[in-house]
C-alpha cells in the first residue's frame, strides 16, 4: 500500500512538470491519475519567449511582434555597429558590432508598438510590437 501511495505521488509531481512545461502550448488537457501515466510529451513546443531582429544593408528586419517580455537577439550582418535603440531613448537599448555582432535586449513586458531607430545612422528605423 505504501508502494502505491509513492507511486501516485511520481505520477502527480510528473505531471504537474509537464504542465509546467507546456504552459506555452495550448494542451489538450485531461491528464487525470489513470492507468496510463502521461508518455511520449511532445519536445516540438516552439519557443515563444525568443525572437532575433537581423540587421542587414542598413535595415531592420523581422520581428514584427514579439510576446512580452521577450528575449530579443539583435544580429548585426552589416560591416558597420548598430544600434536597436527605442525612440523614447530609455525602453530598449542594444547595440551589436558589425561584422555579425549580437547584442540582446528584452522586450517591454506591456503590449504596444515600440519604435526604435539606430543611434549611429538616423535613416534607419523599425518597429516592435510585443503584444
Ligand atoms: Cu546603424
Amino acid at each position: 500500500m505504501r508502494k502505491n501511495a509513492k507511486a501516485l505521488m511520481v505520477v502527480v509531481t510528473a505531471a504537474a512538470l509537464i504542465s509546467v512545461a507546456g504552459c506555452g502550448a495550448s494542451g489538450t488537457g485531461g491528464y487525470g491519475v489513470s492507468s496510463s501515466p502521461p508518455s511520449a510529451a511532445s519536445s516540438s513546443a516552439p519557443q515563444s519567449g525568443t525572437a532575433t531582429i537581423t540587421i542587414k544593408d542598413f535595415g531592420y528586419q523581422g520581428p514584427v511582434s514579439v510576446s512580452p517580455g521577450a528575449k530579443i537577439t539583435v544580429k548585426n550582418e552589416d560591416a558597420q555597429a548598430h544600434t536597436v535603440t527605442s525612440d523614447d531613448g530609455k525602453t530598449f537599448d542594444a547595440a551589436a558590432d558589425g561584422g555579425g555582432g549580437t547584442a540582446q535586449f528584452t522586450a517591454p513586458t506591456t503590449p504596444g508598438s515600440y519604435a526604435y531607430h539606430c543611434a549611429y545612422h538616423s535613416n534607419m528605423h523599425g518597429m516592435l510590437v510585443v503584444k
